[in-house]
């Protein structure tokens, strides 16, 4: 066994292999200080719940508390190995300010209560607002940190019991653009390809995805083949020196904003050197002239003009990408948090079509998800699209919808698409909405331009119910604030970005009265008595894994098929990935094998949305334009940023993400190890850029954009020139003076893609000045993206308190009887 500091060392020790071999284990485990492997009473089966790669591991258990984690040598997406979110973060459940009682909002202050005058006060409101205004008064902000069970049980309440179309879950921040880009191109969600494709790819590209930091254990699987024999080229395409780039063979810095144009010059050299699959292109997609005809006006001195990359470095990408023989791709914010998200997201699964890339061992596009069970937000619904990929432009899917709940159809709303996360908030500006529901998300720091959200929030008028955790900057905003059940003291399953479908125990009690969401929808259901046509309960359920089984009826015959899973099968095998039905009894490991689609007009969840205008694309369009149910290609012109740079604001802002933290931090803030790597914001510029304004590492400057400012210690990188980089996770105030703002959505736009409707947090213009020198460093990483150019600045070291255990090779030690 060996130990090592999981802050200072994150990936871990290296374990090589070749293509085609499977990725040896790795057992990852962190106990709490002085507590050993025969202190353990109980090992509980969970998944990881700080990202998406769904890394499944056991809960330590005793004298009723977690005492550490360790991950599961036999589960396909992980082989043991956790991250340093995974190995630290779980000692948030247990922080002393847990809420555990409900609050509500007396003469101005949230006084604690009973469950009982909460939830009526509730569902009072409900009824209330019902009457007078009718359902679209009401609206839900839901998230991607549930479980499967606990959004299916909203998305029913809300589609079928009340009626509402204005349900939308912080996904639209998220991965709003992974489905879009998805049902652009193949008309359903789902995602193609498999992490088993990282093992058999001789080229691997990352598209504005920084892998290394925010799916480290995936990471591990890529240094791993760059560590064996015949190692896959890396391409990056990221405008900061992440530690992908470092690992990089080929590494191009665009301009923010440009993907687009970049994707484009990389299929005119494809397509113009002929690296394409002419019998793949016609025999399974639709589109390819456009396509043609479109790439022509972008060459690569043009790309390299408007990218502000060298068009030879154009030329080598679209070389290593067009002789790859196994291409496996992802995408993820870089992409997707951007003008023309999905237009650009669209452009990579175009070059896995036009090059027969799909499908195959190794050929595999991964449009990947950021939130844990952001996938289950969507196919249950609870982002506002119908249950199980339903289309709904589709009456015919409504229709179903209503036989499987047993009500009329028109109960359903479908006039229209469902409404986002964006539209939502602002019809509670107009007040139109008048109740908000938000449950497991905290938009007071995650929504952009926080001035804003924040009055919306305060308004009189808007009844916020706040479900949580802990008193998040927007529970204090609460009416009533409903304490939850966190990860390990409830049950569910999650869905990872590769389909893989996990069982989450419960290990522990919640702290004092809390309760899973999902005992809280199912109560709010029995209080507002819904019913099917026949008067008995439209929500039918009483526990996860009956509704789990409801769902799986939900889902049979979709494109996301569970009729196969259950709950003891996951407890005997792990991971299964969707579908999974009686034809396919083991799960199936990549969609679209033999160029097959979701995409018969009949079938499929979505006809498109045009990509300029995200206007939806008529049914008797789709028809015409594929009856026979290919893929689809759709081509797209590059348009320049909506905010641009100018003389008054000359940099390119982008926010984003560190090793260390996840969002808010409200549970990696209370893990000490990593509060301590990464424990207040900074500020990352390039070394011409901070020489302009006369900084220099940890000086104080001030970031503006016309909707705010924020303070901030600048760290000097390798950052692209003309480019900053502030991390979102830090909430309203610099903790220490109390005095000056510094989160990053101050700054950020109320924009978003016209097609996912995924907010911009990725394109603005900003100014930076100095405020003041200071002679400590900014208290960034030194072991991620942040990395310093200064080389005097102290390494970040977790210490004697974040030693975790890694054990190589096949575990001894967990007989099958005793798993969870
Ligand atoms: N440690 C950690 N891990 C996480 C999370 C976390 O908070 N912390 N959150 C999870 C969630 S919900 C998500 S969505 C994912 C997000 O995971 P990522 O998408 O990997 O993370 P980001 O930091 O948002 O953005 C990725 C990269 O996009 C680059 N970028 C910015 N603008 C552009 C551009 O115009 N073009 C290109 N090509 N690149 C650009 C940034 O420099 C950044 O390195 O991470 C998940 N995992
Ligand atoms: N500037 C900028 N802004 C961004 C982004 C960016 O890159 N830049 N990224 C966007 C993206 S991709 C995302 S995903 C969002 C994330 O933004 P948020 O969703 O607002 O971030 P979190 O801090 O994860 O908030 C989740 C909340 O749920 C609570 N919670 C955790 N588990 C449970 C549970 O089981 N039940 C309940 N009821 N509550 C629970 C937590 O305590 C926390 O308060 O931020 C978006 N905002
Ligand atoms: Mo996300």
């Amino acid at each position: 066994m060996e130990r090592r500091d999981a802050i200072a060392d994150p990936w871990g020790a290296r374990t090589p292999y070749g293509p085609g071999e499977q990725w040896p284990v790795r057992v990852d485990s962190r106990l709490a200080d002085g507590v050993g492997e025969r202190d353990v009473e109980r090992w509980v089966r969970a998944v990881s719940l700080l990202h998406s790669n769904g890394d499944a591991m056991d809960i330590a258990v005793r004298d009723g508390r977690v005492v550490g984690v360790r991950g599961r040598a036999d589960d396909r997406v992980n082989r043991g190995r956790l991250d340093p979110k995974d190995l630290f973060g779980w000692q948030a459940g247990a922080a002393d300010d847990r809420l555990t009682r409900p609050l509500v909002r007396v003469n101005g202050e949230l006084v604690e209560t009973d469950w009982d005058t909460a939830m009526s006060r509730i569902a009072g409101r409900t009824r209330e607002l019902l009457d007078e205004q009718g359902p679209s008064a009401l609206g839900f902000y839901t998230t991607g940190q549930l479980m499967l069970e606990e959004y299916y049980t909203l998305a029913v309440i809300a589609h079928g019991g009340l009626s509402t179309n204005h349900l939308d879950g912080n996904t639209r921040m998220c991965t709003a653009t992974a489905a879009a880009a998805l049902k652009e191109s193949f008309a359903s969600d789902g995602q193609p390809g498999s992490y088993a494709d990282l093992d058999h790819a001789d080229v691997i590209a990352l598209f504005g995805h920084n892998m290394a930091e925010t799916q480290a254990v995936l990471w591990t699987r890529v240094l791993d083949r760059l560590a064996g024999p015949n190692p896959p080229a890396l391409l990056c395409v990221d405008p900061r020196p992440s530690p992908v780039a470092r690992a990089a063979t080929l590494h191009l810095a665009p301009r923010p904003g440009t993907n687009v144009a970049l994707m484009n010059g990389l299929l005119h050299e494809i397509i113009s050197a002929g690296h394409i699959d002419r019998g793949y292109i016609d025999a399974h997609t639709v589109g390819f002239d456009e396509l043609e005809k479109r790439v022509k006006e972008y060459p690569p001195e043009r790309a390299a003009e408007i990218c502000g990359v060298p068009a030879e470095r154009i030329r080598e990408a679209a070389r290593l990408l067009g002789t790859a023989e196994r291409l496996t791709s992802t995408v993820l914010q870089g992409f997707y948090q951007s003008h023309q998200a999905t237009a650009a997201a669209v452009q990579v699964n175009n070059l896995h079509l036009v090059r027969g890339m799909l499908g195959r061992p190794g050929c595999g596009v991964l449009q990947m998800n950021g939130q844990p069970t952001a996938q289950n937000t969507r196919e249950c619904g609870a982002d506002g699209d119908l249950p199980a990929f339903r289309n709904w432009a589709n009456d015919e899917h409504i229709a179903e919808l209503a036989r499987i709940w047993n009500i009329e159809p028109d109960r359903i709303p479908h006039y229209a698409p469902p409404t986002h996360a964006m539209q939502i908030f602002r019809y509670a500006e107009q007040g139109s909405i008048r109740m908000l529901w938000i449950s497991g998300t905290n938009p007071a720091v995650s929504l952009p331009e926080l001035a804003r959200i924040r009055s919306i929030l305060a308004r009189e008028g808007l009844f916020v119910v706040v479900q949580d955790l802990f008193l998040t900057e927007t529970a204090q905003l609460a009416d009533v604030v409903l304490p939850a059940a966190a990860w390990g003291e409830k049950t569910g399953t999650c869905t990872n970005a590769d389909r893989t479908v996990h069982l989450c125990e419960q290990a522990v009690e919640p702290p004092g009265e809390a309760r899973s969401d999902l005992d809280i929808f199912l109560d709010f259901a029995a209080r507002m008595e819904l019913k099917d046509k026949d008067g008995g309960p439209l929500v039918h359920w009483t526990d996860p894994e009956s509704a789990f089984e409801a769902w799986k009826e939900c889902s049979r015959g979709r494109p996301c098929d569970y009729s196969g899973i259950t709950y003891a099968k996951l407890r005997e095998r792990g991971g299964i990935q969707w579908p999974c039905d009686d034809r396919r009894p083991d799960g199936t490991e990549r969609l679209y094998a033999g160029g097959e689609f979701f995409a018969d007009p009949g079938y499929c969840e979505s006809y498109g949305r045009d990509l300029v205008t995200g206007a939806p694309v008529e049914p008797v369009e789709y028809r015409a334009m594929n009856p026979a149910g290919k893929a689809i290609i759709k081509a797209a012109a590059y348009l320049t940023p909506h905010e641009q740079t100018s003389e008054d604001h000359p940099l390119h802002l982008i926010t984003g993400r560190t090793l260390y933290h996840f969002h808010t931090r409200t549970r990696t803030g209370r893990a000490p190890q990593l509060q301590r790597a990464a424990p207040d914001v900074w500020v990352e510029l390039s070394a011409a850029d901070a020489a302009e304004i006369g900084a220099s590492e940890g000086d104080l400057v001030e970031v503006a954009t016309p909707r705010g400012k924020v303070r901030a210690k600048a760290r000097v990188t390798e950052i692209r020139d003309g480019v900053a980089f502030l991390p979102f996770h830090y909430g309203y105030w610099d903790e220490d003076d109390g005095t000056h703002r510094r989160a990053a959505n101050e700054l950020t736009i109320t924009d978003w893609d016209p097609a996912s409707k995924q907010p911009i947090f990725k394109t603005a213009a900003a100014r930076v000045t100095l405020v003041r020198s200071e002679d400590t460093p900014a208290p960034a990483p030194t072991t991620t993206a942040s990395a310093p150019l200064d080389a005097d600045v102290a390494p970040t070291e977790g210490g004697a308190s974040a030693l975790a255990d890694q054990r190589p090779g096949p575990p001894t030690d967990q007989p099958p009887g005793e798993r969870g």
